[in-house]
């Protein structure tokens, strides 16, 4: 199987409905989004309802036939399947239908590799596909085999050997790129834990691709912090997204949280890349929010949230409050409805409802904090640092026993310093 190319091409897109699945429907669509992102044309569309995949071919005789007469029809050069294929149904498929035969995992693969900027985006894609071909090998072995003159004779033996060491290269080299992984993943994981010494909150951003992830950060980075330098990347496409950014977020009375862009989802993530981002993941299972980002001018807006709940699953992410920004509401007609429970409208790239949205999120994230004085001895001068750090200061006054602050402070650091605390 090739990688796509950048040229247009045009393809046919095929898919099982295994035992009438609700979503397939839209599993299909979004397929076909998935290819338009490789620039691929979707000229036709065949599915077929099943109760179990067809073993050699995915889908059945019949079926194949439809979609050859498709090809022909159309002029399509290529075949999208909806689902992860083995490497006997590709070879299959490939022999039956002559032509490139595509799964949903290369696809989404290709997308990803073609996104990713950064060493451990790259690393991790690369260690996917990796992955992803070498039990395909296996299939390759064979099929040359076959070409060499049938089993057991010496022909075959000499291609095995050599497909047997590419076979090792890669596995080397997949133990290679998770080693340097390893160093990158680490390295952020001192970083994750300084973070949560100093207790600071940390809110991600989740949610379905495309919905306005990074727009919602850019606007709360715009109106928060001084460096305006440190946007990120924000397209109307599929997973613009590949890395995990996180930003200081300090509102108007010194409050601080840590908010955390996101890798989008979609619906059968591959197998191999759920796991390799599962790292990049890590910061959002520390979260003590989640703000989920829905593109509510979609009307397949559900759809999304259920993905991406059912992702956010998978990779373990459980038990984490989460609050709803219902985004792009200027794309819909009638009036912006009133934020209620946890739902908050926005439209991020208009930079409406972000004081809302900011409500929401202080109203959850500082539920715990109380207002107090402290009277603070001035031996203690690192104490009054760490709350000017930590805690919002009303007031400042110098005594003869040391500095009394008027303060607001989490209820861990009252509990903590409550000796200090003067009633
Ligand atoms: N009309 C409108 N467009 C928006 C709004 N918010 C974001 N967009 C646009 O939607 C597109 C996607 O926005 P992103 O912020 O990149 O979306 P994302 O959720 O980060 O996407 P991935 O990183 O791919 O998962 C961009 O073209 C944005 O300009 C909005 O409130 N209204
Ligand atoms: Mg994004």
């Amino acid at each position: 199987m090739e990688q796509l190319t950048v040229q247009p091409q045009k393809a046919i897109i095929a898919g099982v409905n295994l035992n009438h699945q609700p979503d397939f429907e839209y599993s299909m669509e979004e397929l076909a989004n998935l290819a338009a992102a490789c620039d691929v044309e979707v000229a036709g569309i065949v599915t077929q309802n099943l109760s179990r995949v067809n073993t050699s071919h995915y889908m059945g005789t019949g079926k194949l036939q439809d979609v050859r007469a498709l090809m022909e029809l159309h002029q399509a050069n290529m075949v999208i399947f909806n689902d992860e294929l083995s490497p006997s149904q590709i070879r299959n498929l490939e022999s039956d239908l002559d032509c490139k035969v595509i799964d949903r995992t290369i696809l989404i693969l290709d997308i990803f590799g073609e996104r990713a900027r950064t060493r451990e985006a790259q690393l991790q894609v690369e260690v996917a596909e990796l992955q992803y071909m070498l039990p395909r090998l296996v299939g390759l072995r064979e099929s040359l085999g076959r070409q060499s003159g049938g089993v057991g004779t010496k022909n075959r033996g000499a291609g095995e050997k050599k497909l047997e060491l590419d076979r090792r290269r890669i596995e080397e080299k997949i133990n290679a790129l998770n080693k340097e992984l390893e160093v990158l993943v680490a390295h952020r994981q001192t970083q994750r834990k300084k973070r949560k010494k100093t207790e600071v909150p940390v809110v991600s951003l989740v949610g379905y691709t495309n919905a306005g992830k990074s727009t919602v950060m850019n606007a709360l980075v715009e109106l928060y912090t001084e460096t305006k330098d440190k946007f990120v990347f924000e397209k109307d496409m599929l997973f613009a997204t590949l890395e995990t950014s996180v930003r200081n977020i300090e509102l108007e009375d010194k409050k601080t949280f840590l908010l955390t862009d996101t890798v989008g989802f979609v619906s059968k993530l591959p197998h191999h890349l759920v796991k390799a981002f599962r790292s990049t993941l890590e910061e959002v299972k520390d979260s003590e929010l989640l703000v989920h980002v829905v593109d509510f001018s979609n009307p397949e807006y559900e759809q999304h949230i259920r993905i991406t709940n059912e992702t956010l699953k998978a990779i373990g992410v459980e038990d984490i409050p989460m609050i709803y920004a219902y985004n792009k509401i200027d794309r819909r007609e009638g009036d912006i409805p009133q934020s209620q429970d946890d739902i908050v409208y926005t439209a991020a790239k208009q930079k409406q409802g972000i004081d809302e949205l900011i409500g929401a999120i202080r109203e959850r994230i500082f539920k715990d904090y109380v207002t107090c004085e402290m009277l603070i001895p001035y031996d203690q001068g690192q104490l009054v640092s760490y709350l000017n750090e930590h805690a919002t200061i009303l007031a400042t006054e110098y005594e003869e026993h040391g500095t009394k602050l008027t303060l607001e402070c989490r209820q861990s650091d009252y509990s903590k310093y409550e000796q200090y605390v003067c009633n």
